[in-house]
């Protein structure tokens, strides 16, 4: 499962590092000191109602901090004890994108695993028109044009023809996963859901007649933000002839505010106008380039830039230094 969530993308495992599950993704990088104030504060492993905040901090905002200003990280809080069986939504659920997909999670604070008897739902309303789709039933919230039905490991779509909901196959599967002392996260493709550029939605448990909908009326309202790389200032350490110059930088993927650690890094230099070879790495949370220096090169100016880029976006950050 673990492997297939890796091939399938970073979404859900991006969202275990989110909300401070770093160890249940099985050993990702990030340190829970770069999160903002994410999920990290909110929930921990093994979350009980404590873990839940009072409704007097009811919220639906961007989680963001003042280092990654292009956040597309959002939480919303449900009241707790609201239901008799259903399972029990509770703070901390959680919305993002990237270029190609939506990862949602959704925090059932009440349970440890999918159980039989328990069914987790997200109805959208993709058009943002609480007039057109769905029709008020009980276990239903109006204005949804699509529903993901939640379940271990495959999620499945419907679509409101007008009248009823049609099961759809989607273009790609909907990964899907518990995440412990959370519940369950999935991502799916934006074009499975017509790519729209903003939706709202209506988390729903079920168990028996019971339900918890989230929130409890209307629905929370999500803006899709264009995927975007924050690069911090370039460090360059000491460049020295004959040793090898290294450059990194931190860069902050705007879906979970957190560093960047995939892509294509390019590294570009020059020594006097003449090229110099260079490789790239991901090294913890930094994009990092190195390339040999000369021997004979003490005293003269290296050139460079460091470069990543990632789903069609580029970070990059130039340096000019003199060799030692
Ligand atoms: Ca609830
Ligand atoms: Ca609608």
């Amino acid at each position: 499962m673990k492997q297939m969530l890796i091939r399938a993308g970073t979404g859900v495992l991006a969202l275990l590092i989110a909300i401070g599950l770093t160890a249940a993704a099985g050993g990702a990088s990030t340190r829970p000191e770069r999160l903002g104030v994410a999920a990290h504060d909110l929930v921990r492993p093994g979350s009980s109602s404590a873990s839940c905040v009072e409704p007097s901090a009811m919220r639906s905002k961007p989680l963001r901090n003042a280092q990654a200003a292009k956040s597309a990280l959002h939480s919303y809080d449900d009241y707790i004890e609201d239901v008799m069986a259903a399972p029990d939504i509770c703070a901390a659920n959680i919305v993002t994108n990237d270029n190609q997909v939506i990862t949602i999670g959704m925090h059932a604070h009440d349970r440890t695993a999918f159980a039989e008897g328990d069914a987790y739902s997200v109805y959208l309303d993709t058009d943002s028109n609480a007039a057109t789709g769905t029709t008020p039933e009980s276990g239903v919230p109006a204005g949804a044009e699509y529903a993901i039905d939640i379940t271990d490991q495959a999620s499945t779509l419907r679509h409101w023809n007008g009248t009823a909901f049609d099961p759809i196959s989607t273009q790609t599967p909907i990964v899907t996963e518990w995440v412990d002392g959370y519940g369950p996260a999935l991502e799916i493709a934006r074009a499975d859901l017509g790519d729209p550029q903003s939706f709202s939605l209506v988390y729903v448990t079920t168990n028996g007649v019971d339900h918890d909908l989230a929130p409890d009326t209307g629905m929370w309202p999500y803006t899709v933000s264009p995927f975007a790389l924050t690069a911090s200032r370039v460090v360059v350490a000491t460049p020295r002839a004959g040793k090898v110059l290294v450059a990194g930088m931190e860069v902050t993927r705007s879906d979970f505010d957190i560093a960047l650690d995939e892509g294509t890094i390019t590294c570009r230099a020059k020594l006097v106008g003449k090229n110099l070879a260079g490789r790239g790495l991901f090294a913890g949370d930094l994009v990092a380039c190195g390339w040999r220096i000369p021997k004979n090169a003490r005293g003269k100016r290296v050139a460079g830039t460091v470069s990543v880029t990632f789903q069609g976006v580029t970070a990059k950050r130039s340096f000019n230094v003199r060799v030692r």
